[in-house]
């Protein structure tokens, strides 16, 4: 028997704009080369590495998880569970291994286990995993695993606003300025419980961060993953964001180490 959902015209043409709009931008993600996409001028000699990496940071059970296999489903067009999340199995802290997942042939994803806390101290231990100067076990140091766009996961508590984050944005902000040449992608998960969009701005603005890099995502999860083609959109536009964010980090950091400028050419932006 044929289950039939009829849709009134101005429903089909938005169903069918949405599809359209989805597919253009899978099909952009798909085409992306490294080094194609940056703003910046890499001069002549830039060697364009053969992938990006895209890093996801943040406390246990902030979403990280989830939003990575979110992304995945956007641009793959089926959910999966690429990274387990916390409470399928045991509660907190399920994450344990800094993880890669292959996007496309030039984009790869990495979840990282959560942080305990945002406390101010855990800035430099941040900051070393986004450099690749140290794995996830302190005494184990991976050099070369470096991320070439970090994306801090926040789970907004509406108790204590960002009180919980506010020094360790103030301190890490200014310092993957200074590494990458540009903010960190920044992404608010839970968001259909958040009525107060306009004062989190404000408050993670205040911290150091800027509108542009911040976004607001409801994940998909285990147990909630219908396909909402208004989420896929706005999840492969996020992707979008961290790939282009990227771009202009690898061309930044190859100036940085290959040709050092006088400062007023490694603009920050
Ligand atoms: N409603 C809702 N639930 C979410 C969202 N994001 C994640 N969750 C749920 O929150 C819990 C934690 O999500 P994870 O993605 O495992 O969190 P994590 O940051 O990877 O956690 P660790 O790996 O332990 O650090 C899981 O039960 C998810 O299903 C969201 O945006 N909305
Ligand atoms: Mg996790």
């Amino acid at each position: 028997m044929c289950t039939c959902i009829l849709l009134s015209p101005f429903e089909f043409h938005y169903y069918m704009s949405n599809l359209s709009e989805i597919r253009r931008l899978r099909d952009k993600i798909q085409e992306y080369r490294p080094g194609n996409w940056t703003i910046r001028d890499a001069g002549s000699s830039f060697e364009k590495p053969s992938k990006v990496q895209l890093g996801v940071f943040g406390v246990q059970d902030s979403g990280k998880s989830a939003f990575l296999n979110s992304l995945y489903f956007a641009y793959k067009g089926f959910f999966s569970q690429v990274y387990l999340e916390s409470n399928t199995e045991r509660q907190g802290g399920e994450t344990i291994f800094r993880d890669p997942t292959v996007l496309t042939d030039q984009v790869t994803i990495f979840d990282t286990r959560g942080l305990l806390d945002l406390s101010y101290y855990k800035v430099m231990d941040v900051m070393n995993e986004i450099t690749g100067k140290r794995g996830i076990d302190p005494r184990s140091w991976t050099a070369g695993e470096r991320i070439d766009c970090p994306i801090f996961i926040l789970k907004y508590n509406s108790a204590t606003g960002i009180q919980h984050c506010r020094d360790f944005l103030s301190s890490l902000v200014p310092k993957i300025r200074k590494e990458f040449g540009s903010y960190p992608v920044m992404v608010v998960t839970f968001a259909e419980s958040i009525l107060n969009q306009d004062e989190i701005i404000c408050d993670i603005t205040l911290a150091g961060m800027e509108k542009n890099s911040l976004f607001f995502i409801e994940n998909y999860t285990a147990s909630n993953h219908e396909m909402d083609s208004k989420k896929h959109i706005a999840l492969l536009k996020i992707l979008e964001a961290c790939i282009k964010r990227a771009d202009d980090n690898i061309t930044f950091h190859w100036r940085k180490e290959k040709e050092p400028l006088p400062k007023r050419k490694c603009e920050i932006m």
